[in-house]
């Protein structure tokens, strides 16, 4: 019994030590040319990095794969789950290709005094999911741990983890106070606006009136995959916001609690 109420109190005092804690996803579609294999937008990255150098809060970082990650994975076949045998070549190209991406993120955001920590996604994430305990160790030493996109090997099956779920995996564990999506549009819209010029966009929406669907298709499952996890981590924060990763000032707002253009979804 006592065990168990070490066990409690041991979660609550873990709460309360994170409760500042902010989650920030940088889509692949922001720090990479999505069509073109290995290609990063250097000039967001950096932009990015500027602000997020300024934040004085640790944040748990989470960037995607973009054209690292999506392209080789679905020429592969690897968007579907599988056995390792037979895949490994094309498992390690791709484990690789988006490490190689992390580390330039890395160094951006080293150089401009950002107190990052990159956990690679395929190393902390074992058989029984991701190590907590390294992630909640960083934090507790003001470091901001960066995890990506990338694939997992778990006895002996391969599958591809989208940044999007091993944030929905933090924020179950951390209960961060905010949850912010640096993506390549400005927000939600009702449907895809770079194709429907009449989609209409949401500053404010309540997850339960979200029913959008893009006909994109990456490796993940693009902005409908996205929205169906931003409805599952809702219970564990105070809210969502979704804003446009090319404008820096809109991300430093963001992070900050000041009003910018993008959408929260409560
Ligand atoms: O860009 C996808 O992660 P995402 C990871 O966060 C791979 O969806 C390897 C395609």
């Amino acid at each position: 019994m006592q065990g168990y109420y070490q066990f409690i109190s041991k979660d609550l005092f873990n709460r309360e030590l994170f409760k500042d804690v902010k989650i920030l996803k940088i889509g692949g579609s922001v720090i990479t040319n999505k069509d073109k294999y290995r290609s990063v937008n250097r000039e967001a990255i950096v932009n990015i990095a500027k602000v997020l150098g300024d934040f004085p809060e640790p944040l748990i970082l989470v960037h995607g794969a973009g054209s690292f990650g999506h392209n080789k994975s679905l020429e592969f076949g690897l968007d579907m789950p599988g056995k390792v045998r037979g895949k490994e070549i094309e498992i390690s190209t791709v484990i690789n290709d988006v490490l190689s991406l992390n580390s330039i993120i890395s160094d951006a955001l080293a150089a401009e005094g950002f107190r990052g920590v990159s956990l690679p996604t395929h190393a902390i994430y074992g058989n029984n999911g991701p190590d907590l305990d390294i992630i909640e160790e960083m934090l507790r030493n003001t470091f901001s741990p960066i995890m990506y996109g990338d694939i997992i090997i778990q006895n002996g099956n391969y599958r591809i983890i989208s940044g999007d779920e091993i944030i929905l995996d933090m924020a179950r564990k951390f209960r961060p106070e905010e949850i912010i999506f640096a993506t390549d549009v400005d927000g939600l819209y009702s449907s895809d606006p770079k194709e429907y010029s009449n989609a209409k966009f949401y500053r404010d929406v309540k997850a339960s009136e979200l029913n959008i669907k893009d006909k994109g298709k990456d490796a993940t499952g693009s902005m409908t995959g996205k929205v169906e996890k931003i409805k599952l981590m809702l219970p564990f924060t105070r809210k969502v916001m979704i804003v446009n990763g090319m404008f820096p000032e809109r991300l430093r707002k963001a992070l900050n609690d000041e009003d910018t253009i993008g959408t929260v979804v409560h």
